[in-house]
This record gives C-alpha cells, structure tokens and sequence, in this order.
C-alpha cells in the first residue's frame, strides 16, 4: 500500500515531477492560470464544484463538519428498450391528419394526434420516466464524510478551490491553528475518484465516511471497505435495469481504522486517500472485476502519481486551447465574480467561463461512452428534470457546439455513435408511424433508442431531431476532413434523408414539398379568427432549413466519396420544390409556412433562425435581406428566456457580426440566479458555480454560451476563415490559440485596440485556407512578404503539420 505519502516518494519520481512543473511554468504567454474560488462551503447543490473523467464525477460541497459529496456515474440511467413505443395505430390516422392540414383544419388535426398518432406505452412519461421503460437519468449516490476535530472552535480561514488547469478542487481551512487541506479529483488517467485529507499536525485527521442513495442500494462493509450495489429499475419491474457497484476504501498513514455497521472510521491519521471505484453494467459486462481492478491498479500508484497522471492525461485535452481577455482574477471568489460582471464587465471572467465550458466537455464525457445529457454527467437526484435525457429540438446538439471550435473534436464521438445507434429504431419509427424509407427519430430519445414521437405532439411531434443530428455528423467531417469516417457515415446521412424523400407531401398552394404533420419546436400559433393555440402544422421553417442543409451536405459528402445513387439524384430533384425563407409582411422571417400569429411572441426557441445558427443558409454577406428579417425576428423575441435560450442568441447575434449585441446576450446568460424549480420563461441565467440555470440546471446553455463566444472570436461556416467577426467593444485587447477552423486547421490570433495584429496558422491536413482580410488592414505578411490578396481574401495553400505566423499591416 504505497499511495500514502509525497515523503515515500522515490528521487526519480520527484524529478518527472519537477519536469511537469516546469513545463507549467512555462507554457506560453497566452495561457493562464484559471481558478474558481469559494470563501466557503457550499450551500446548495449548484455551489458545489463539479469534477468527473467523462465517465465518473462528483460533486464535492467542502463542508467543514460534514460534507456532502454527489456521486455520478454517466450510465446510471433507469429503463430499457420499449417496444410499446412503436404504435400501430397511428399510422391509420395519418391519412386523415394530413387532409385535415391539407384544407387548413390544424386544430382538428392536432386533436386527432393528441389521441392517436404519438409513441405507444407512457413514453417519456412526461419526464417522469424514472420507473418507466424510457427511465431516467440518476445520480450515483451520496458520500457523506463526518470529521472528528481534536477542538471545535471556529474556522479562522477557508478555501474552496477548483483549478480549471488541472481538474483538481480543494477545499482548506483552519481551525484551532490546524491548516486542514483536502484535495479531490476524478481521475483522467486511473478512472477512480480521489479525495486526500491532510493537516498540517500529525495526528489530526479523524472521520467517518458512509455511501447512501435515496433508492435501490445496498450498502456493507467487507474487509474495512464500503461498497454500494444495486439495480435499477428496467421500467417493467424485471430483470433488465443497469446494475452498479460503488467501492469505497480508504488508504491512511498512521491512523486507526475500524468498521462499524456501515460505516469506516478513521481515527488519529496525519492523511488519508480515499478511493472510490465505480460502474455499471451498461456498457460494462464484467463492471465488478473492473471495479475491483480500477481500485488496485490507484492502490498500487503514490498519491502523487495519481495526481500527476491524471493531471497530465486532462491537461493533453484542455491545453490545446487558451483566451486571453486580459489578467486574469484568480483571488476574488468566483460567485462575488460573476455578480460583479454585471457591473465591471471583467473581460477575464468572460475567458474564465469560456474555459470553464471547455473543462466541462472534457470532464462530462469521453470518447466511448455516453454523451452529455441535460446534465451533462452532474446530477443530484434519482429522477432527474426532463429525465435528464437528450432532447433534439435543441439541446443534446447545443451540447456539442463547442466540441469542433474548441479544439476537442474526438469528443465527438459518442453524439456520432449515438445518432448511429438511431438507425435501425428510427426505421421501425418511419416504418410503423409514416409507412416511409429511411429512418427517423422525433422530438427526444435515451440510450434505449428511443425514436418514436412524443406522447403530446405538442412538442413530440417534430421529425427532424435525427437530421438535426446529422448536421453534427457532416461537421465532424467539415472540421476534421477525415475521408473514411465521411464514408462510414454517409449511410447514416442517406438513410435520415430517405425519409424525407418518401414521406414529404405536396402542400396545396405552391405545391411546395413539406413535412407533415410537425411543428415548430414547443411553439404554438393562432390559426386565423380562432384563439386557440396550435402547435402541429406543416412544413415549419426549422424542417425546412434542416432538410435543406441535409440534403446539401449529402451531396457535398457524395461528391467527395463519388457516390452518385439513387437517394443523391432525388434529392437534386427534390431541393427546388422544397419551401424558400419567406419574410412576413412586417418583416420578420416567417416561422411557419403561413404567416401565423405566435402565441407566445417572446418563446424561448427560435428554431427558425436554425438557418442562422447552426446552419449557415443566413448570413449578413450572402443572403443581407435574409439577415435583416432574423435581426427583426430576434428583436421580437426579445433577449431574455431560460439559460440556454439566452446562450442561442449569443450564437445568433454573433453570427449577425454584432458583437456588442452578442455581448448583452451573454451578460444576461450570466445573470446571476438561484432557486431550482423549473421555469419555461423566467430565472434563466448563471449558479455560482457557474452551471447554466434553464432553470433548473441544464448544462447545455454552458456548452452553447462557450460555443457563443468561439463565434465571436472565429468563424469559418462560409468558406474562408473570418477572424474576430463580433468582437465586443468591451474586449479591446486579447489573444487566443487553438482554435479550429472547418476544412482543418488550428489558428491563433492577437488583437490590440480591436485589430488583429498576429495570427498563426496550424494545418491538420494537406488544404488551401482562404482568410478574409480584418477591416482596415492593408497587408498580410509573411516573413515580411507580403501575401497576394484577391477579392478581400488571401488564398493560403498549406501542407499537413506546416505553421505559419502572419502579421496583419494597418496604415501608419
Ligand atoms: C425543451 C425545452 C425546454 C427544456 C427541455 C429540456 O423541451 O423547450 O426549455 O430545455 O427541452
């Protein structure tokens, strides 16, 4: 048992450790020290601190007496595959409903819906699926540590800490003259969560530690280590549910420890470590030999390998990007930070929270496991808000927005082996509901491959979550230009288009091609002379512009692969007859085929400026008019809404190139709040650890606000490379590197009262890079020699692995 202490560490291994501090030390010039500081413990759940290795986290509260630590393991969903979910029924009123849409008589069609053409069985339950087969995301479980202190006289200093440049969190504290220190991370390299108390006089570290979860846990103590195990339920009270098992040990240095009932207990140590190894049988067959294996392999490390290990492993991912906005406050506390920001505007908190999206990406999920859900990979309940799932109208894709930009492209592959999961039950979906080709997955789904439509077509009714998907699928590519992997997805691409191809009807008017019936994610409209909402229409904008730029991508991806088929010709054929934009009379760019009445004109989704943001078939350059009305458009809308609303429209103004505007948006996403019940219109803003509060806390507003703010430093969705395209007055002066550019490349830039001074380029593939040249510039040069510019945009031709270092010429 050698994981105890720095002083048994050997000489060699103080001197790799010497060299990685060095290497800290002297990282460039634009990386900064990053830390989130408390003054104490946590008072609530969305104070804590959020840690994990993509699969494993925790959430510990820092308490001085007792102290709560939140468990998560990302495969601890209840459910299993629902069968029920593929209604026969309702294919038999589909005819009927879309005659009813056919001669304008939404509401009737949107009556017969609600009875018969949804998802067969209780769906998600209306997210209360815990105990239905859809089931629930969960927590793990709770760790409560109750401390023995020699004196209980008040704390004359405290700490809580979280680094975001190695992923470790500390709490520290005084009392009675002993430094109390405490350090927590969740392993990247040895897939165990640690947690080490020391002091600083021997003998001072004394506890009790005990596992416990509101439901289905078992917990004993064998051999003075504490396990929990249980199974969850598979929605039929059967045999199926995800079983776990949480082992608990503690290794200590010259203490006493004992077992009572289901407790350990340490007495009188000068430190321990305590390790936790955990999993699930999900992904994982043989999870109970991999939890007895994880925890001897960190056994057999010194703490300090551990730590230095993990921290390598994290820093390879989190390292490759950094945002200087100008120095960096790392001694005021991050809650009196991120209330002050409404005030002093304090360009580093921006770079903080920016990086701090990115430490959660690299934290909440890894290579082959689950994506991120609602909560990413935190959660502090059994069921969680919406079953903590992956809705597709907007949120699992907001999730990955930065995944590309922000250099951490690999991460993206559990949402591309998600959606590939789709396939063969959004088949049976097309199949069974609509009698179509292809496949199709609706408005949310779980990692039951949940497909059919909702059980309120409300907001079950939209049919393009699955090609929304793909738009990550062709992004992927976009930024990466990795050829087999366009290969191995382009059945993905063909197949989701298909669908479209065969089931679109002929809308009367125009004869125009559209979905039906669907509906504009959650938004209702007035049918005219009538006060009652509705929501199911035909051909919404957002279907539109998302099968547009389906079908687009696909015959980009056929041209690359030289795949002429059956599916690439309709769709050549298809794409005229599809509905154009349409700008309403007043001006605004019209959400559904008719120029309708919203109910709700400030509603939180603006799922037709999907042409806007994500996509790129709006722009101020290209398509002005167009751009005009989604300027009007979001000025009705108005800028507030819940967390991850406000951060869409960060994306949009910066995409309008209106920094300053984009800059509000993103204030308002760090409005402070507090309180957890659900709100659908109001409370959205920032926890003081800075979670994205919908409310509840819903992480995706935190991956979109990040994604915002690479919007507004970078571009590259129109074809060439467009630097610092909204660009707040408030970020006069700033730097950045690593961020990625589709067509392949890393850059790096340095601006000085808003002007691009230096850029840097990095090729990740063998490619021409057209840059757009900054306003008012008059140069750009290369080793002094100036590069030849045609149009406003200089063509640069680079091989795989070549940097350049460019300086941008002003006149004097
Ligand atoms: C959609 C949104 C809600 C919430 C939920 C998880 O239904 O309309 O605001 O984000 O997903």
């Amino acid at each position: 048992m050698n994981i105890i202490a720095l002083k048994k560490t050997p000489f060699l291994l103080l001197i790799v450790l010497s060299v990685l501090l060095i290497q800290c030390a002297t990282r460039d010039t634009i990386s900064q020290k990053l830390v989130m500081r408390y003054n104490a413990p946590a008072a609530v759940w969305e104070e804590t601190l959020p840690l994990g290795n993509g699969r494993i986290g925790m959430m510990p509260d820092g308490g001085i007496d007792i102290e709560h630590i939140v468990l998560n393991d990302i495969t601890m969903w209840s459910g299993s595959k629902d069968n029920e979910a593929f209604n026969p029924d309702a294919i038999n009123y589909l005819p009927e409903i879309r005659e009813l849409l056919l001669s304008g008589r939404n509401l009737e069609a949107q009556e017969l819906m609600y009875r018969h053409f949804r998802c067969g069985g209780q769906g998600s339950a209306f997210g209360n699926g815990k105990d239905a087969p859809y089931g629930s995301f969960q927590m793990l479980g709770d760790l409560h540590i109750n401390y023995r202190y020699p004196q209980t006289d008040s704390v004359s200093f405290y700490e809580r800490t979280l680094s975001l440049n190695n992923a470790v969190a500390t709490t520290q504290f005084n009392r009675n003259g002993i430094t109390y220190s405490r350090e927590y991370f969740a392993s990247h390299a040895h897939d165990v969560l640690v947690i080490r108390l020391t002091a600083d006089q021997k003998k001072s570290v004394s506890f009790e530690v005990n596992l416990s979860r509101p439901e289905r846990a078992t917990v004993f103590v064998k051999e003075n280590r504490l396990y929990m195990e249980g199974q969850l339920n598979d929605g039929y009270n059967g045999e199926n549910g995800i079983r776990y098992l949480t082992q608990l040990e503690i290794v200590n240095s010259g203490g006493n420890l004992v077992s009572s009932g289901n407790t350990l207990s340490l007495s009188d140590a000068d430190e321990a470590v305590i390790l936790i190894s955990t999993a699930t049988d999900m992904l994982d067959k043989n999870h109970i030999s991999t939890v007895e294996q994880l925890s001897v392999q960190a056994k057999s490390k010194y703490y300090d390998q551990l730590k230095y290990a993990h921290i390598d492993s994290y820093k390879e991912k989190f390292d490759r990007v950094a945002l200087n906005l100008g120095k960096q406050d790392n001694i005021t506390p991050t809650d009196e930070r991120l209330i002050r920001f409404q005030s002093d505007d304090d360009p580093a908190f921006a770079a903080l929270y920016f990086q701090y999206g990115r430490y959660l990406m690299i934290c909440g999920a890894r290579e082959s496991n689950l994506p991120l859900n609602l909560q990413g990979l935190w959660a502090n309940q059994v069921q969680t808000p919406w079953n903590g799932d992956y809705h597709l109208n907007i949120n699992l894709q907001m999730n990955y927005w930065p995944v590309e930009v922000c250099n951490l492209s690999e991460l993206n592959k559990p949402l591309i082996d998600l959606t590939t999961s789709l396939v063969p039950s959004g088949e049976k979906t097309a199949q069974t509901f609509y009698g179509a080709e292809g496949w199709v997955a609706h408005m949310m789904t779980n990692p039951w491959q949940f497909t059919a439509p909702g059980e309120h077509a409300s907001w079950g009714a939209t049919n393009t979550g699955g090609a929304w998907l793909c738009q990550h699928l062709w992004e992927h590519y976009a930024f990466t230009q990795d050829r087999t992997y366009l290969e191995s997805i382009y059945p993905v691409l063909t197949g989701a288009a298909d669908f479209f191809l065969s089931s679109m009807i002929r809308e009367p008017k125009h004869g125009w091609l559209v979905t039906a019936p669907s509906s504009s994610p959650e938004n209702a409209f007035y049918l005219p002379g009538s006060k009652d909402a509705v929501y199911v229409c035909m051909g919404p904008t957002m279907d539109v512009q998302i099968i547009k730029e389906l079908f687009t991508n696909i015959l980009s991806a056929a041209e690359i692969l030289g795949m002429e088929d059956e599916t690439t010709a309709k769709i050549r054929e298809t794409i005229p007859q599809l509905p154009p934009m349409q700008i309403s009379p007043d001006g605004h760019l019209q959400e559904w085929l008719e120029d309708y009445e919203e109910v709700d004109p400030q509603h939180r989704h603006v799922s037709h400026l999907y042409g806007l943001h994500p996509s790129n078939q709006i722009s101020p350059v290209t398509t002005p008019d167009l751009a005009e009305a989604a300027r009007k458009t979001l000025n009705r809308r108005g800028d507030a809404g819940t967390g991850w609303s406000r951060a869409w429209k960060v994306n949009f103004w910066a995409r309008l190139h209106d920094g300053n505007r984009a800059y509000k948006l993103l204030k308002s996403l760090l409005e402070p709040t507090s309180g957890n019940e659900v709100k659908m219109s109001s409370g959205g803003g920032t926890y003081p650890n800075l979670f994205c509060a919908h409310p509840p806390f819903q992480i995706d507003g935190n991956f979109g606000g990040t994604a915002g703010i690479a919007e507004m430093l970078i571009q590259s969705q129109d074809g060439y490379i467009h630097l610092l395209p909204a660009l707040p007055a408030r970020w006069t002066n700033g730097s950045f590197k690593g961020l990625c550019v589709r067509g392949g490349a890393e850059v790096g830039a340095t601006w000085k009262d808003g002007k691009i001074t230096k850029l840097t380029l990095e090729a990740k593939t063998n490619n021409t890079f057209r840059l757009k040249v900054p306003d008012h510039a008059i140069a750009i040069k290369k080793n002094g020699k100036e590069l030849s510019v045609e149009n406003g945009f200089v063509p640069i031709g680079m091989k795989i692995g070549e940097k350049l270092d460019l300086d941008v010429i002003y006149p004097a």
